[in-house]
């Protein structure tokens, strides 16, 4: 069993595994090397070759547990025919929302349009650097894909105006958006995807009274229907104010905390596996304040299943050789 199964399944403590949101990114100089390459960045994550070599990069480097496949949740807009595009300096940009064109799109299509992404998953699993590891599929949960879908553009300042608006628009695509999770969560996973993660990048900008609708019934659906498919399931609520009551409802087999959230509260709330937590700032500071931040964590979860990974993802600006360090202080904790 890998060492992260042994954490989610077996709730082994003690055993450090380790991974990194956005472990394959900007912050690697060879990974800048292809993207200078490579504008368009939907095309890079249809590019098996590519991708499934970006996804490999930071397993050359660093003893990381896990690879996650390089890609994108906005291939799942992407996927249903709305318009995608990242914008140096902007970040995502994505077109109008036809429910029409939307509501026609198939299931074979759609796993064509996509089809490059299972075949570089495929690709990773066969590699031997993934061997006794697991390879990461994941998804943007619904209400996060619904706020880049209707917002157009990332919320990070607001959501636009008038939002909600339109019920009839929201729960449509709800509805759509889960029946296409499903078939993007089956296919990674039989193309040799081990765990599944859910973003849920968004979820704190909701009021508590809205997280029912948007954020606990929609996710429990897809937690529910990767359980049936016996994968372990992690969930990443970033933002939400309550991690005890998401976990009681959604009930994910580990959930991912992020780094507002204070740590020995949550070791002592919630029973079920953890990962992460530090704040991916550290990483920009200096050895000496990595390792204490990092042995803080580690010490607070000592005596609980724990994953050690990053509050969000590892930033552009992070010197590889500080992920280098906190793999190695995880490690030989
Ligand atoms: O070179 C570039 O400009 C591309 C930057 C980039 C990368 C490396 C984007 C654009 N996406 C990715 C890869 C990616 N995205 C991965 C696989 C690599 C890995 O994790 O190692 C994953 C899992 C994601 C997931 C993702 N995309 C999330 C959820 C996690 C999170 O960061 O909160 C979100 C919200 C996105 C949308 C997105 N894609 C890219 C950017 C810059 C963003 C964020 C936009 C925003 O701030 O709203």
């Amino acid at each position: 069993m890998t060492p992260i199964h042994e954490t989610i399944i077996n709730k082994k403590t003690n055993n450090s595994p380790i991974w990194l949101m956005r472990q394959a990114g900007r912050y690697l100089p060879e990974f800048r090397e292809i993207r200078k390459l490579n504008s368009n960045f939907i095309n890079l994550c249809l590019n098996e070759n590519l991708s499934s070599e970006i996804t490999l990069q930071p397993l050359k480097r660093f003893n990381l547990d896990a690879a996650i496949i390089f890609s994108d949740i906005l291939m799942i807009p992407y996927g249903l025919n709305q318009e995608v595009k990242f914008e140096k300096n902007f970040g995502p940009k994505l077109g109008s929302l036809n429910l029409d064109n939307m509501s026609k799109i198939d299931e074979i299509d759609f796993i064509e349009k996509l089809y490059p992404v299972y075949k570089s998953i495929k690709k990773v699993s066969k590699d031997n650097l993934i061997k006794n590891k697991n390879l990461i599929g994941f998804v943007g949960a619904p209400w996060t894909l619904l706020v880049y879908m209707i917002n157009k553009y990332s919320p990070k300042k607001e959501l636009v105006k008038d939002f909600f608006k339109d019920e009839f628009l929201i729960n449509r695509t709800l509805i759509i958006l889960e029946k296409f999770l499903k078939l993007h969560i089956d296919q990674q996973i039989k193309n040799g995807a081990t765990v599944i993660q859910i973003f849920d990048s968004w979820a704190g900008l909701l009021e508590e009274k809205d997280l029912p609708n948007y954020v606990y019934v929609p996710t429990l659906n897809l937690v529910d229907y990767v359980k049936s498919l016996n994968i372990p399931v992690i969930c990443f609520p970033r933002g939400i104010k309550n991690y005890k009551n998401y976990c009681d409802i959604v009930k994910p087999d580990a959930v991912n905390i992020d780094y507002n959230i204070d740590p020995v509260s949550i070791c002592k709330e919630i029973k079920i596996p953890v990962q992460g937590g530090l704040d991916p700032k550290i990483l920009l500071t200096d050895k000496e304040n990595l390792k204490k931040e990092t042995l803080k964590y580690l010490n607070i979860f000592k005596d609980h299943p724990y994953i050690f990974n990053l509050g969000h993802g590892v930033l552009p600006e992070t010197n590889p050789n500080m992920v280098d360090y906190l793999v190695k202080t995880v490690k030989d904790y």
